[in-house]
Formats: structure tokens, sequence, C-alpha cells
């Protein structure tokens, strides 16, 4: 059964001194996961750029100038390839990208699917996040062996509108919906930093603990001002706000996965240490997210022996 969280208690929570909220956030990581466990998650982005959404923090929309070039990777046995180095340096998912607004039933979708295929059958676990879906879409997906799809609300419903103007926050719902019905596992989250409110954050958290089932893995991403999108200069987060939003997460998922995504560049190894002991579980490992630098690979695996964590193994048991 899941706890029916209101605005207030997450409010509470979230209005904590901070080390009562990080020892509270500890204590329910430990009691749902074994907490040296870090799962690794590799991105690849087959179409990049060209994107008819105008979300103000992408770097992929086609509204702004951000000097992108558009890429295709639309090339099964090269996708499968990339999938394999992924599983050898001890990534268990494999998570595709397309920038655009949604899924259209053309031959660009039975490539995807073929990948999906043929990366589920090397016994990883495959992720796509392609925009939005509809039911025979994703149950497509499924059939092929999907394992989650990724979809963020990425903010509040209140200060959704400040972000994106092309879809709605409903929008969003509705595909997070088609995604439940066909038994995919469903990741989504947000991002932090782009001038919203502790209401908005809170707000955004609320949604995600209050679905009717809250997601099995939850990115939480800072932001990565992006030159020429009209987020270029909101001010960073503060690794206070970072840690409390994660904290927040764990406590009201406990069982889901929290993943640290997006902004690790701009975070030191003791920044990023107080997100795991907040409950953080999950990193994206790779010198690139989807567009993004991210740590390399080797400092990230330094990282974690320093930190006495080890990457968590598909089948690993659960305490
Ligand atoms: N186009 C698809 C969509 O919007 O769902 C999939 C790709 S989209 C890039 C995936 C997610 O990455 C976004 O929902 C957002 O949460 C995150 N993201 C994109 N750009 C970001 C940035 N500059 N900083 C932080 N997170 C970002
Ligand atoms: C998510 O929440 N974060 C990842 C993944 N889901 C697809 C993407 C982060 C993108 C960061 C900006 C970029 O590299 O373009
Ligand atoms: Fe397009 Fe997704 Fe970027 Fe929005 S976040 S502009 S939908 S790629």
């Amino acid at each position: 059964m899941s706890c029916i969280w209101s605005i207030e208690k997450i409010t509470e929570l979230y209005d904590k001194p901070f080390l009562e909220l990080v020892y509270e956030a500890a204590t329910v990581h430990r009691l749902h996961h074994n907490p040296r466990e870090v799962q690794i998650s590799t991105l690849l982005s087959l179409k990049t750029g060209g994107c008819q959404e105008d979300c103000s923090y992408c770097s992929q929309s086609s509204k702004y100038h951000t000097g992108l070039h558009p890429k295709r990777v639309y090339d099964v046995e090269k996708v499968v390839e990339t999938a394999k180095k992924a599983k050898a340096a001890g990534a268990t998912r494999f998570c595709m990208g397309a920038a655009q607004r949604d899924v259209k039933d053309n031959r660009e979708f039975e490539v995807v699917l073929e990948m999906v295929r043929e990366i589920n059958e090397m016994g990883m676990q495959v992720c796509c996040t392609l925009g939005m879906l509809n039911y025979e879409q994703a149950q497509q997906l499924a059939n092929a062996g999907l394992h989650t799809y990724n979809h963020n609300i990425d903010t509040s419903r209140e200060y959704y509108d400040k972000v994106i103007t092309t879809r709605t926050f409903d929008d969003r719902l509705a595909t997070l919906e088609n995604v439940r019905k066909a038994n995919l596992q469903v990741c989504c989250g947000g991002i932090v930093g782009m001038g919203e409110s502790k209401e908005d954050k809170i707000r955004m958290i609320h949604t995600l603990a209050t679905l009717p089932r809250y997601p099995e893995s939850v990115p939480i991403n800072a932001l990565v001002p992006i030159p020429g999108t009209p987020f270029e200069n909101m001010e960073k987060i503060t690794v206070w706000e970072m840690v409390r939003v994660i904290a927040i997460a764990r406590i009201t998922m406990p069982n889901a996965i929290v993943r640290l995504s997006a902004g690790r560049l701009e975070m030191s190894i003791t920044e990023q240490a107080f997100c795991f002991m907040a409950g953080a579980n999950s990193i994206f490992s790779g010198d690139e997210l989807l567009t993004t630098p991210n740590p390399s690979f080797d400092s990230d695996i330094k990282m974690l022996e320093t930190l006495g964590l080890v990457p968590k193994q598909l089948y690993s048991v659960e305490v």
C-alpha cells in the first residue's frame, strides 16, 4: 500500500533541519535498498537536435540557436555494439533517447523496436525516452522487451507553462498512463534550478509520489544551462536544495531508484556523496549525457571506490 502524501506533509519534511532530513532519508533508504549499491545507466542519443518543442532548458529545441548539429543513429548494429561496450563497463541499463515531440508509426520506430529486442536479449534493462506515446505504441515497446519508459514531468503543474508552451502537464500525464497500462516500468522525474520556487519543487515531488503507482525510477536533474536557450543565465541551484529534493523523493517514494542525473559535472565528490547519503542510488555513466558532458567513466569508478559504493548488479538481493 502506498502512503497518501499531502503537500503539507512533504513541506514539513523539506523544512526540517538539513542534517535531520538527510538522516531520515538515509534511514528510509537503508530500509528499502542496499545502501552500498548504485545502479549505473548509460545513455545514447538516437536522434539529436531539431526538436519541434520549446522546452526552455533544452539544447535540442529547434526554437533556439544552441549551435547543436543534428545527428541520427538509427543503425541497429552500431547501437547494439555500443550497448555491449556499456554492459562490459558495468552498466545494467541502456537508455535510448530521441529529440522529438512524439513517436510516429514509421520506419524509425520499427528500427527502435528492433534495437530494444536485441539489447533486451543481451540481458540488459532497456529504457527509451522518445516523447509522447499512445497506448498501442507503448504496447509495441513492451512486446519488444522494453523494461522502462522515461518521460519526465520536469516541474510542477503550476510552473509548467513557464518552461514549455508546446505541450501541457496533462499531455505528459496521459503518456505516463499509457506507459503504465502497457505494464512498462515508469521512469519519471524532473529538473531543479529552472527558477522554480520551493513550493514548485515540493509540488513536483508530490505529483510523482501520488501517481496511482509512483515511478520505479525518479531522475532528479540539476539544470545544465545551455547557451542560446531562455534559461542560459539561470542561477545555479544550491547543493542544499538539491539534497533536500533528493531526500523528499527518497522518503515519499521509498522503493524507487532515485537517479542523480544531469548536473553532476558541476558537483564535487563531497556534494554527490551527500546526494547518495540522502538516498540517490543511480547515476548515468559515460562522457556524455544526451548533448552535454558528464564525468568520465574512470572518475566515476574512482568516486564510487572512494565512497565505498559498488555498481548494482541486475539480480542482487534487495535488503
Ligand atoms: N524528447 C524527449 C522528452 O522530452 O521526453 C526525450 C529527451 S529529453 C532531453 C529527457 C529529459 O532530459 C527532459 O525531460 C529533461 O528532464 C532532461 N533535460 C534535458 N535537457 C536538460 C538540461 N539542460 N538540464 C537538465 N536536464 C535536462
Ligand atoms: C533524464 O531525466 N535525464 C537524462 C535522461 N532522463 C534522458 C537526460 C539528461 C539530459 C541533460 C542535457 C543534455 O545532455 O542534453
Ligand atoms: Fe524536445 Fe525533449 Fe528537448 Fe523538449 S526536452 S525540446 S521534447 S528533446
